[in-house]
């Protein structure tokens, strides 16, 4: 158990009409007792779990009703001894109960500190942590989901298991290495490499269901490029659904970047409207233009906006020119095709008419398939966030240069070595590690409270 006793608002700021200040640690009971007085209440008679309804008395000797509940360790989140004071009212109220339960002697929670109590007490294991900080910041439906799913464990599940196979497989190269007459060293490798595949199996099966993961959390970047006049800004309000961006008949309106989102199932989309490229020597203008540039770089997908009414201009050209130099992922959109049409026909084109909302949930439905390339199975493990993404593509690598190379020209003990740095690997995702380091860093993204 930790020295302190911690404190915090356990409930977002602001928002609901109770308030939930919550305190953990071995003298979490005594503190509450110097504060809060309901009939008869003891600290050798409380019952935990049981609501009490009393009053809470703040700096300036003011009474405030509220409830208390006490939940003894190791039953409780943390694992600790736990207070939680529910109260009504809004923000300032929740302030003052926190600074007084501080005062009595409680210490102002780190972001993070109570989940990062409730997962070295054995509460919940790190990658159910991390779900955890993916629901508090989940803005999405989507992402909502998958933060769900791995809250249920089963990614530990799956990936625990992953890291006992290699524990079991170390275990047998050490016996290779201790008894080698014993043992015939190409058996035994060959033994190793088929169950290295399994193991690889098993976590390529995550990471490919979690391609879409980096969308799910971050949402699609989508930039508007095209000449002036086009229609970008048009079309920006138009996805949008409200006036963000100006309009006006006048080329070079939209100098600075606009930016703006939207959910389509369940995915945020953020557009970037830009400034229209073209030859200028204007300064303003020429450094919207250069940003424009730069945007499309980061873009997932850029929707190239024409005007469909008249003919493909060399400013027009000078754009496709610059998409295609850049290999940029893009479509091509025709607005204005309330005029009649006299631009070229583009292979795979959307026709829309922002002016008339025309075709723009149409629109909305291509950005999407265009990125999500499959469909976001959210009864399927993923991972919710990029760091586990990246840590199981790390480990994925290691263990293929292992099955393909290293096994035929390493002795066993550079095997071993391999090994156990793969499972030290997946250990980042699980907890398994002897590394604490990186515990402190997930803990430390925590909202305070949690
Ligand atoms: N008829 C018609 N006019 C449109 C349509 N979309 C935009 N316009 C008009 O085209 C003109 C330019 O629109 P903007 O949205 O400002 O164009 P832009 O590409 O953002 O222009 P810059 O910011 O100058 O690069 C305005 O007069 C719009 O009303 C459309 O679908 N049909
Ligand atoms: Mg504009």
């Amino acid at each position: 158990m930790q020295e302190d006793t911690i404190v915090s608002i356990a409930t977002p700021i602001g928002k609901g009409a109770i308030s939930i200040i919550r305190m953990s640690g071995k003298e979490s009971l005594e503190i509450a007792l110097k504060v809060f007085f309901a009939k008869n209440l003891k600290k050798n008679n409380i019952i935990p779990r049981k609501m009490y309804f009393g009053d809470f008395k703040l700096e300036n000797n003011a009474f405030e009703q509220c409830l208390m509940v006490f939940f003894k360790n190791p039953f409780s989140y943390t694992g600790e001894d736990v207070v939680e004071f529910q109260i009504h009212g809004g923000v300032l109220i929740a302030q003052k109960v926190l600074e007084r339960c501080i005062s009595a002697g409680a210490k102002m929670a780190e972001p993070g500190e109570f989940s990062k109590r409730a997962f070295i007490n054995g509460k919940i294991t790190l990658d159910k942590a991390e779900a955890i900080i993916g629901e508090i910041n989940a803005e999405s439906e989507g992402e909502l989901l998958s933060s769900l799913q791995v809250t249920n464990g089963k990614l530990a599940e799956k990936i625990l298991s992953a890291q006992e196979d290699i524990k079991l497989l170390l275990a047998e190269l050490e016996v290779g290495m201790d008894y080698p007459d014993e043992t015939e060293e190409t058996k035994l490798k060959e033994d190793v490499f088929f169950r290295l595949e399994e193991i690889r199996k098993k976590i390529d099966e995550i990471i490919e269901n979690s391609k879409n993961s980096k969308y799910l959390h971050n949402g699609i970047n989508v930039a508007l490029i095209g000449r002036t006049n086009v229609g970008k800004s048009s079309v920006m309000n138009a996805l949008l659904g409200e006036e963000r961006a100006i309009v006006t008949d006048i080329q070079g309106t939209t100098r600075d970047q606009i930016q703006g989102s939207y959910f389509f199932e369940g995915i945020k989309i953020n557009l970037v409207d830009t400034a229209g490229i073209r030859e200028t020597t204007e300064k303003v203008e020429s450094i919207g233009i250069e940003k424009s540039k730069k945007s499309l770089e980061t873009a997932d997908v850029v929707l190239f906006i024409l005007d469909g009414s008249e003919n493909m201009s060399a400013d027009d050209e000078r754009v496709l020119k610059l998409l295609k130099e850049k290999k940029t992922n893009f479509i091509v959109v025709i607005n204005k095709i309330d005029k009649p049409r006299k631009i070229v026909n583009f292979e795979n084109e959307i026709e829309i008419s922002a002016l008339k909302s025309e075709n723009i949930e149409k629109l909305k439905k291509k950005i999407y398939e265009n990125v999500i390339k499959n469909e976001i199975d959210f009864n399927k493990l993923v991972l919710t966030n990029e760091r586990q993404y990246e840590i199981l593509k790390e480990a994925d690598k290691k263990l293929k240069k292992l099955i393909e190379k290293e096994i035929k020209s390493e002795t066993l003990d550079v095997l071993s070595i391999q090994l156990k740095a793969i499972w030290q690997i997946l250990g980042k995702i699980t907890g398994k590690t002897e590394n604490e380091d990186i515990i402190d860093l997930i803990f430390s993204k925590f909202c305070l409270g949690k």
